[in-house]
C-alpha cells in the first residue's frame, strides 16, 4: 500500500505492506474466512459470466460487470463485515460485493432478468438498484457520482445520531470528475465525518481513458485538496483491499473521512450495451488478465495451503449448479404484475 498524500496531522493510518502473498494471516481473518472468500470470488464470477450470455440471448436487457474488480469489492466488504458498524453505498459495478454480502444468485437472477421477487426494486429499476437494508446495503441511482452525495448524507446524520456507523461509498474514476464529488469530500471534511471513498479506478469512464479525464495519476492525490488521507492500493490484491479498508474504516470513526484508490481493471465492455473493441487495444487487456483477482487469489491460496484443490473443484461445480438453478428460476418467474405498477409509490 502506498499513500499518496496525508496532510491530516490526527492521521496515524499505518502503511502496512499487506498483500495476499505474505505467509501470515491478515489481521483479523481466518483462514476459513478465505476459504470463504475463494468460493464467493467463483460464484460471483461464474454469475457474472452467465448474466452476459443472458444478455446474449434477448433475456436481461442490460448489466455492469464487476469482472477485475472482484478483490477490491470482497476485501473491502469484509473488512465492513469483520468492523460489524458500517452501511454500504455501492454503485452499479459492485455486483461482486452485493453477492458476497449475501443477495442469492436467485435473487441476482430475477434482477437482471427484472422479474418478480426481485429484492431492491421489485424489478422497477436498473438490475440491483435500490434499498438492500437487511444487508447495510443502499444504491439508490445509477447517475455518477450521486451517491457520493449520499453518503456523506448518511454518514452526517449516524454522527448526529451518535451512532458509530461508519459509512463505505463506492464510486468510479470517471465519478472522481463530477462536481458532486468534490461537493461530498468538501463537506465530509468540514465536519469529520466518518466516511470513507473508495474509488474502484478500472482507468476508463465508458470509452473514456484516464488520461482524458484527468492530468494527475491518482485520484488519491486530491484527498489532499480537502485535508483527509488518500491512499493508492492495488485493487487485484484482495488482502490488500482488505488491509487498507480495515484501516480506512478506523481512521473515518475515530478522525474523519479517508480516500482508498483501488487500481482494478475493467476486464469487460463498459456495459453489455458497449463494444471495447472500438477503443481498447486487445493485446493490453489480455496482459490485464495474466493479473485476474478471480485467477490469482484462488491459487495464491493453495500456494500457501489454505485451500485445497478439492475445495476449488468443488466450489466450481457448486457455483455452476446454482448459477444454472438461478437461471432456470428466473426464466421461469413472471415479471412484476402490472396491477402493482403503484405499489410503493406517494400519492
Ligand atoms: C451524471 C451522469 N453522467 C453521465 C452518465 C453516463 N455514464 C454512465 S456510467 C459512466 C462512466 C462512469 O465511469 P466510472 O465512474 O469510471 O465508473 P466505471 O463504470 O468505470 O466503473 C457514464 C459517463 C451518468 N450515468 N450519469
Ligand atoms: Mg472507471
Amino acid at each position: 500500500m502506498t499513500q499518496a498524500n496525508v496532510t491530516d496531522a490526527e492521521s496515524d493510518i499505518a502503511i502496512t505492506q499487506a498483500s495476499g502473498r505474505q505467509d501470515d494471516l491478515p489481521a483479523g481473518l481466518t483462514a476459513d474466512d478465505l476459504v470463504e472468500v475463494c468460493r464467493q470470488m467463483i460464484l460471483v464470477r461464474t454469475m457474472d459470466e452467465r448474466i452476459w450470455m443472458m444478455n446474449r440471448q434477448g433475456k436481461v436487457p442490460i448489466a455492469a460487470s464487476s469482472q477485475g474488480h472482484e478483490a477490491a469489492e470482497i476485501g473491502s466488504l469484509l473488512a465492513a463485515q469483520k468492523d460489524g458498524d458500517c452501511f454500504l453505498f455501492p454503485y452499479y459495478r459492485d455486483l461482486a460485493l452485493k453477492m458476497a454480502a449475501g443477495l442469492t444468485p436467485r435473487q441476482v437472477m430475477l434482477s437482471f432478468m427484472g422479474k418478480e421477487g426481485e429484492p431492491y426494486s421489485g424489478a422497477r429499476q436498473f438490475p440491483l438498484q435500490g434499498a438492500d437494508l437487511p444487508r447495510n446495503i443502499i444504491q439508490i441511482s445509477n447517475v455518477v457520482a450521486a451517491g457520493l452525495t449520499q453518503s456523506v448524507g448518511y454518514a452526517l446524520g449516524s454522527k448526529m445520531m451518535g451512532e458509530p456507523t461508519v459509512t463505505i461509498c463506492y464510486f468510479g474514476d470517471g465519478a472522481s470528475s463530477q462536481g458532486e464529488t468534490h461537493e461530498a469530500m468538501n463537506f465530509a471534511s468540514i465536519h469529520r465525518l466518518p466516511v470513507l471513498f473508495i474509488c474502484e479506478n478500472n482507468k476508463y469512464a465508458i470509452s473514456t481513458p484516464l488520461e482524458s479525464q484527468m492530468v494527475i495519476s491518482d485520484v488519491a492525490a486530491r484527498a489532499e485538496g480537502y485535508g483527509f488521507p488518500g491512499f493508492v492500493i492495488d485493487g487485484l490484491d484482495l488482502i490488500a483491499c482488505y488491509e487498507a479498508t480495515r484501516q480506512g474504516i478506523d481512521h473515518a470513526r475515530r478522525v474523519g473521512p479517508a480516500l482508498v484508490e483501488m487500481k482494478v481493471e475493467r476486464f469487460m465492455p463498459h456495459t453489455t450495451d458497449d463494444d471495447d473493441r472500438r477503443y481498447r487495444d486487445r493485446d493490453a487487456l489480455d496482459a490485464a488478465r495474466q493479473f485476474d483477482p478471480v485467477t490469482m487469489f484462488p491459487s495464491q491460496m493453495l500456494e500457501r495451503g489454505i485451500v485445497t484443490q478439492e475445495q476449488l473443484d468443488e466450489f466450481r461445480a457448486d457455483a455452476l449448479h446454482q448459477v444454472n438453478d438461478a437461471t432456470d428460476f428466473a426464466d421461469a418467474a413472471e415479471p412484476p404484475d402490472a396491477s402493482t405498477i403503484y405499489d410503493h409509490l406517494y400519492v
